[in-house]
């Protein structure tokens, strides 16, 4: 749902400029130090982009689905690592206390997180729980006013900046299901909290991730969200939900990209007397990869809009995060073809977004658990 065209079109135009002005030009360095300068971050926060879709009542865009997949598609368009780190105030950080929070939980933290004077992140994963999330063994166990929580979580995006973390941990250690999971609101510097070593990745330098670790770490009993426990693993999963969409979205805007580079160097470099777009094995490549975007493209923004009528959407975010993620590894793999030999080199950003994009197909959900989420909605609407 677009709410107001006219004012979209305004955002839009704003931060497409923001891209290509102040983040393009600042790939290599963010590369290079990996590390976003802090003056782009200050602009970040002047452009409301901490806030996108934090709801309005507490200082957010209020952006919603539909309108979301769009600003993700322009700000695909640059390095992963820029979107990366406003991406958990406004996914998978945030949702958790929109979908499920008290009204103190958001009065308190949404209104700061969308300033961007806090970045949120989501500790669900672990090191013997990735894909299987509902095996979590980190435990929350109640005394009195306040949960001691130990355990480590793994992989943690923006931990390392973060102020606060959603914490999904067990306080029914008697129920080993996803029943017996609660999701928390932790802040850094509570005792007990610690982090690891900044993980070395493959690629999208400038985002971090890092080991996030609870020992005897006590956690007052309001920080449990919605103040409920035993539905933490639900609110998790309906983060993702809402996550797997925005993700498809950058997969859009990042493929674009790497196709408009990969177009430009087509129509610079010549062999045997000519661009080599007009060689048709090279169009068969762009158009391919075209193809595929508007695919992809369409899909998000379908899905978006379900959402934004309030259904159901677990299978169509799935779905786009599946074909979007994919997709954009094939093109990211004809974007470097197209280079030759110049995409293998770091002279070109071609090199650096193939590693870069390689992460969609895996987090948020592998493409494997896309498959599995769809098939298993698929046969349970199936049965009588
Ligand atoms: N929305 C709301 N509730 C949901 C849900 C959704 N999209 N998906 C599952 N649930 C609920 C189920 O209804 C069930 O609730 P009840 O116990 O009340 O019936 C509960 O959650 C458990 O669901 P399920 O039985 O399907 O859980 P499984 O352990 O079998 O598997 C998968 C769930 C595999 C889909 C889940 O573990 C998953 O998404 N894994 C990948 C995790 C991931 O994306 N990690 C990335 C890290 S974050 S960057």
């Amino acid at each position: 749902m677009i709410r107001d065209r006219a004012t979209l079109d305004l955002l839009i135009q704003n931060i497409g400029r923001f891209v290509r002005e102040r983040l393009v030009p600042n790939e290599s360095l963010v590369a290079e130090t990996d590390a976003v300068p802090e003056p782009i971050i200050a602009e970040m926060k002047r452009l409301g982009l901490f806030g996108l879709s934090i709801p309005e009542a507490y200082g957010g865009l209020g952006l919603t689905m539909e309108e979301e997949a769009e600003v993700a598609f322009v700000l695909g368009g640059t390095s992963p690592a820029f979107r990366s780190l406003i991406g958990t105030n406004n996914g998978i950080g945030s949702q958790g206390i929109i979908l499920d929070g008290t009204a103190e939980q958001k009065a308190h933290y949404l209104p700061r997180l969308a300033r961007g004077e806090m970045v949120a992140a989501f500790a669900l994963t672990e090191p013997g729980s990735g894909s299987d999330a509902a095996s979590l063994s980190t435990t929350a166990v109640r005394h009195d006013d306040h949960y001691l929580l130990n355990g480590t979580k793994r992989y943690i995006t923006n931990a390392p900046e973060a102020g606060i973390f959603t914490v999904m941990a067990r306080t029914d250690p008697a129920d080993k299901s996803a029943r017996g999971i609660s999701a928390f609101l932790v802040e850094r510097g509570t005792p007990g909290l610690s982090l690891g070593k900044v993980d070395r990745k493959m690629g999208q330098r400038g985002a971090h991730t890092c080991d996030v670790i609870f020992e005897d770490c006590r956690v007052p009993a309001e920080q449990l969200i919605g103040g409920r426990e035993g539905v933490g693993f639900r609110t998790a999963m309906k983060v993702l939900d809402k996550g797997r969409l925005h993700i498809a979205a950058v997969c859009v805007g990042v493929s674009e990209r790497m196709l408009s580079d990969a177009l430009g160097y087509a129509l610079e470099r010549r062999q045997f007397g000519q661009p080599i777009a007009e060689f048709q094995l090279v169009q068969a490549m762009l158009a391919d990869s075209k193809t595929e975007i508007y695919a992809a493209r369409s899909m998000v923004l379908d899905a978006a809009r379900r959402r934004d009528e309030g259904l159901d959407v677990a299978t169509e975010a799935a779905c786009a995060k599946l074909f979007a993620s994919e997709m954009c590894g094939r093109v990211a793999d004809r974007a470097v073809q197209i280079h030759g030999g110049a995409g293998y080199v770091s002279d070109y950003a071609i090199e650096r977004f193939y590693r870069d994009v390689r992460l969609f197909r895996i987090y948020e959900g592998t493409s494997q658990i896309q498959q599995l989420v769809i098939a298993r909605n698929m046969i349970r609407q199936a049965k009588p």
